[in-house]
């Protein structure tokens, strides 16, 4: 890459916890980023304002634009504009158990979203290379070990979208030529992971906990098994995927299964803590189907573009729980010593 024209990329769904990642990533390699947010009436870009440029400053290399994946004429607009080297598409309504209460909206978002953004490059006349954030959600009720040649069988109206896109970014990989790729990305969580997600719902209660500020926690099914990574290394995958001299889809994960059972312990025990003292049954957690089990094996990612996961469960656990301690400013206690903030 010159310093004279440095690699542009867009990024949807920046303002997201692997959107953040990413784009840290990518302007630490000289890239130039166009992220795309959506409007929010309250500010949305809390994960992304410590990379925040101001617009006026000279050679500033993050620009974000107003986008969102339901206005196709906008997407045309920017990529005419931008003319892309790289387009990473992160957006989506990304909750499981919410697609099931909008089922509709997360059709139009995450499965729609895409063919809005593969046309858009298509009608803006340029040919990125495109990643496509897929999602081991894909392989639902499938037992695992779940790879690139496993069939799929989505359990939420957010697999079923995320199917949708899987399909129609390997179309448009062989009907137009585009280097076109899935990243099939197991669950990857950090101290950014939107709060209700299970592993970020339990580091923040037992931060909360263990500073007195809170007495209960209200769960859902503590059996279900999940294979959990760390977000900064999926997103190098991501960006080594298109770089890559040959387009085809990956599996990312760590190849370890854990419960959500065994997350409490691995949480609560690092605060010394006993978790069954504190959690607590609540059928609303409950989704009308679930994904029991899913542990991927990454033997492709490994071997096309050399990379592995260097921490697994255990340790995310740790880390989170170390940065929600940290975020309630609990001075002086006994946890702070070992802070993680990444
Ligand atoms: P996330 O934190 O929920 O971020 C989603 C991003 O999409 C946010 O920036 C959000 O904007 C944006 N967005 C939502 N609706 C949009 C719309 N209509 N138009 C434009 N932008 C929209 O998700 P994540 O964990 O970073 O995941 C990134 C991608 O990977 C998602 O597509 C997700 O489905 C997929 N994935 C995630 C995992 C995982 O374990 N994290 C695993 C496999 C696949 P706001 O900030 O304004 O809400
Ligand atoms: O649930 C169980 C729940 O919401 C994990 C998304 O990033 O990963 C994520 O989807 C498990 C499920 O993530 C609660 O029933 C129990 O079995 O953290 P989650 P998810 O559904 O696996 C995939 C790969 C994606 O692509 C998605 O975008 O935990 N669970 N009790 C609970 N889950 C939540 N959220 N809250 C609970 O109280």
């Amino acid at each position: 890459m010159s310093n004279l024209s440095p690699k542009r990329a867009i990024i949807t769904g920046i303002t997201g916890q692997d959107g953040s990642y990413l784009a840290e990533l990518l302007l630490s390699k000289g890239y130039e980023v166009h992220g795309f947010i959506r409007r929010s009436s309250s500010f949305n870009t809390g994960r992304i304002d410590h990379v925040y440029q101001e617009p006026h400053a000279p050679n500033h290399n993050l620009i974000l634009h107003f986008a969102d994946l339901t206005d196709a004429s906008r997407l045309v607009t920017l990529l005419n504009e931008i003319q892309p080297d790289e387009v990473y598409n992160l957006a989506a309504q990304s909750h499981v158990r919410v697609s099931f209460d909008e089922p509709e909206y997360t059709g139009d978002v995450t499965g729609l979203g895409t063919i809005r953004l593969l046309e858009a490059i298509r009608a803006a006349g340029v040919s990125p290379r495109f990643y496509q954030a897929s999602s081991s959600e894909m392989f639902g009720a499938t037992p695992p070990p779940q790879n690139e040649e496993t069939p799929f069988y989505p359990r939420s109206p957010y697999g079923v979208a995320k199917v949708y896109s899987y399909w129609i970014t390997r179309n448009y990989r062989e009907a137009y030529g585009l280097f076109a790729v899935n990243g099939i990305l197991f669950n990857h969580e950090s101290p950014r992971r939107g709060g209700t997600f299970v592993t970020r719902k339990i580091t923040r209660a037992v931060a909360r906990i263990a500073a007195g500020q809170q007495s209960e926690l209200y769960m859902g099914n503590l059996d279900a098994v999940r294979d959990w990574g760390y977000a900064p290394e999926y997103v190098e995958a991501m960006w080594r995927m298109l770089q890559h001299d040959e387009p085809t889809d990956y599996v990312v994960a760590t190849g370890t299964a854990y419960s959500v059972r065994d997350f409490l312990q691995f949480s609560f025990e690092h605060v010394g803590l006993d978790w069954e003292k504190f959690v607590k049954f609540d059928e609303r957690y409950l989704r009308p189907t679930e994904v029991d089990s899913l542990i991927g094996d990454a033997s492709k990612a490994k071997d096309k573009l050399g990379w592995t996961p260097k921490i697994l469960t255990p340790r995310l656990a740790q880390i989170m729980v170390d940065a929600d301690v940290a975020a309630l400013g609990v001075e002086g206690s006994r946890f702070i010593d070992s802070v993680v903030t990444a």
